[in-house]
C-alpha cells in the first residue's frame, strides 16, 4: 500500500528538518556556480556546517554551457590538478590546456558537494544580509532568503532569516549581495575605492591571476570567490576557462576554516 499523505509528510519533514537546522551555520554559500560548489564541498569535507542558496533550480551556475553553448570547458594545470582531486578526468588539448566535458565537471562537483555535506537550497534568492555592530565595527552575520518563485512572481512576502559566521558572495558577474550591502548601508568595502570596483573587459591571463588574488574578504564577515572577485575588486573577465574559478574556490574555503577555527 502507498500512501500519497505519507509520501508529502515525508518530504515536509525532511525538507523542513534541514532548513531549521540552517538557520545556524558556520559558512552561508551565496551561488551554486563553479566557485561557490567547490568553496562548499572543501569546506563540508572539512566538517564545517555549509548551505548554499541558489536562485535557479539548478546548481552549476556558468559552467553547463562551456563556451557559448558549447559545452566543454578548458583548464590550465593547476585547474586540472583540483579537478583531479575530485575525481573530474581531464584531456590534454595543448600543452598547458586542458579540457573537459562541461555536464561532467558541473554535475561531479555538485555531487561531491552534496556528498560531502553541503546543504543545497535550490530556488532560494538571498534577497539582503544581516548586519551587527560589536565594538563599534560592523560585521555580516546573516543571510535574509526568500523564495525565488516570490522573487519571480513579485510578490511582496516578507523573507526569512539564517545566522552565519561568514558569508561567501560567489553571485558571479553581478556581486549582488555586496551591491546590496553598500547600497543600502553606509559602509566601505576592502577595495580601493571603498566601492565595488566592477568588472573590466576580456583579458584571460590577467584575470585568471587576479581572480585568485581578488579572493578574500570583502567586508567584515564575507567574503568574495569566482566571477564576483574581480568585478568587486575590478579586474578583467577570462571567458569560458574555469581554473581560476575552482582555485578561488579552494583558496576561500582555506582562509574561511582558518578563520572559524581562530575563533574569528
Ligand atoms: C541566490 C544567486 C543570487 C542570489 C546570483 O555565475 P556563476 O557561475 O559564478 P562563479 O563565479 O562561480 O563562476 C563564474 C563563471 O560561471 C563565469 O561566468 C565565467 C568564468 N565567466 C567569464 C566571462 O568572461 O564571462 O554562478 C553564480 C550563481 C548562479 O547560479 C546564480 O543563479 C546564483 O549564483 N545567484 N543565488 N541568490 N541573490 N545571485
Ligand atoms: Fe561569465
Amino acid at each position: 500500500m502507498l500512501e500519497e499523505k505519507i509520501i508529502s509528510e515525508a518530504i515536509i519533514s525532511r525538507y523542513f528538518e534541514d532548513f531549521k537546522s540552517s538557520l545556524s551555520l558556520d559558512v552561508a554559500i551565496v551561488g551554486g556556480g563553479p566557485s561557490g560548489m567547490t568553496a562548499g564541498y572543501y569546506l563540508a569535507k572539512e566538517g564545517f556546517k555549509v548551505a548554499l542558496f541558489e536562485r535557479k533550480l539548478s546548481i552549476g551556475g556558468g559552467m553547463w554551457g562551456g563556451g557559448m553553448t558549447f559545452n566543454y570547458i578548458v583548464v590550465q594545470e593547476q585547474g586540472r590538478e583540483i579537478l583531479e582531486d575530485l575525481g573530474i578526468p581531464t584531456k590534454e588539448y595543448k600543452t598547458g590546456y586542458f579540457t573537459v566535458d562541461a555536464v561532467l565537471a558541473t554535475t561531479t562537483l555538485a555531487s561531491k558537494a552534496c556528498l560531502a555535506g553541503v546543504k543545497v537550497f535550490n530556488c532560494m534568492s538571498v534577497e539582503d544580509v544581516v548586519i551587527r555592530e560589536e565594538n563599534g565595527k560592523k560585521r555580516v552575520s546573516g543571510l535574509v532568503v526568500n523564495y525565488s518563485p516570490v522573487e519571480m512572481a513579485g510578490l511582496h512576502v516578507d523573507p526569512l532569516v539564517l545566522e552565519t559566521k561568514f558569508v561567501i558572495e560567489a553571485t558571479g558577474h553581478d556581486t549582488e549581495v555586496l551591491k546590496t550591502l553598500v547600497r543600502k548601508n553606509d559602509i566601505k568595502l576592502f577595495t580601493p575605492s571603498g566601492e565595488i570596483e566592477g568588472e573590466k573587459s576580456m583579458w584571460a591571463e590577467v584575470a585568471e591571476e587576479n581572480t585568485l588574488k581578488n579572493t578574500q574578504e570583502a567586508f567584515p564577515g564575507i567574503y568574495v570567490c569566482g566571477m564576483a572577485a574581480n568585478a568587486c575588486f575590478g579586474s578583467y573577465r577570462m571567458g569560458p576557462i574555469f581554473g581560476g574559478m575552482l582555485l578561488s574556490g579552494v583558496k576561500v574555503a582555506k582562509e574561511i576554516a582558518e578563520r572559524i577555527k581562530k575563533g574569528d
